[in-house]
């Protein structure tokens, strides 16, 4: 799945987050090395990978951040979310307090995160289905509730890891493009104004300016009617 297609490369910083033992390490293994390990150790502070993806005609570069759940090192995961393109926030579906942990960190990256940042909630163990203390139904519903991207993963057997790169890449993708329209069309709109205020008659000579003109504040729709 690591990608050797599309032009443009783009770099999207990536973290995951979630309760010690949940899986976060294990996915990102899976994900970079294809790889499983039955006693994957407890990441101490954080770890750091990356891996490119093919999404449609680019290349998505993820810089990911593994970051280690145990409490202790809560106070560190601002350095790692802040300016995220996109965070994967981990609970395991054999665990209920994993759950609660994983919708904990929703409401701190609600708070504190970067609006764009992309939030996919991974209910992760999902090869252990006898085991199962989450319904995907509620996990399901409270990620609509809160524009979650969600899906349920194994990294034992791979199900849906590469898949959930691969939507969060596309979505990325897609906010990228939205970011530039809007950032393009502000340009357009504050060329528009320039060209409007060369052309107004310039004030007469002698004339004294009492007021400092106004502000202009530019915004997508106000401007170019
Ligand atoms: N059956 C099963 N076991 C898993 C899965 N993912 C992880 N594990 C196991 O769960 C344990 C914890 O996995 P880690 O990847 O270390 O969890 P973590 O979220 O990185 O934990 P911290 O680094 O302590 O925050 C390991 O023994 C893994 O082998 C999975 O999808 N299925
Ligand atoms: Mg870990």
């Amino acid at each position: 799945m690591a990608a050797n297609a599309g032009n443009k490369i783009r770099n999207a910083k990536l973290v995951l987050l979630g309760d010690v033992g949940a899986g976060k390490s294990s996915l990102v293994l899976r994900f970079v090395k294809g790889q499983f390990v039955e006693f994957q150790e407890s990441t101490i502070g954080a770890a750091f990978f990356s891996q490119t993806l093919a999404v449609n005609d680019e290349t998505v570069k993820f810089e990911i951040w593994d970051t280690a759940g145990q409490e202790r090192y809560h106070s560190l995961a601002p350095m790692y979310y802040r300016g995220a393109a996109a965070a994967i926030v981990v609970y395991d579906i054999t665990n209920p307090a994993s759950f609660t942990r994983a919708k904990k960190w929703v409401q701190e990256l609600q708070a504190q995160g970067n609006q764009n940042t992309i939030v996919a909630l991974a209910g992760n163990k999902a090869d252990m289905l006898d085991a199962r203390q989450v319904p995907a139904e509620e996990a399901k519903a409270y990620a609509q509730e809160n524009g979650l991207f969600f899906m349920e993963t194994s990294a034992k057997t791979a199900i849906n890891v590469n898949d959930i790169f691969y939507e969060i890449g596309e979505m990325s993708t897609i906010l990228n493009l939205l970011v530039w329209a809007v950032h393009g069309l502000r340009i357009s709109c504050t060329a528009k104004k320039l060209l409007q205020g060369q052309q107004a008659p310039s004030p007469q000579a002698g004339m004294v300016l009492n007021q400092r003109p106004n502000e202009r504040t530019v915004s997508s729709s106000s401007c170019c009617s």
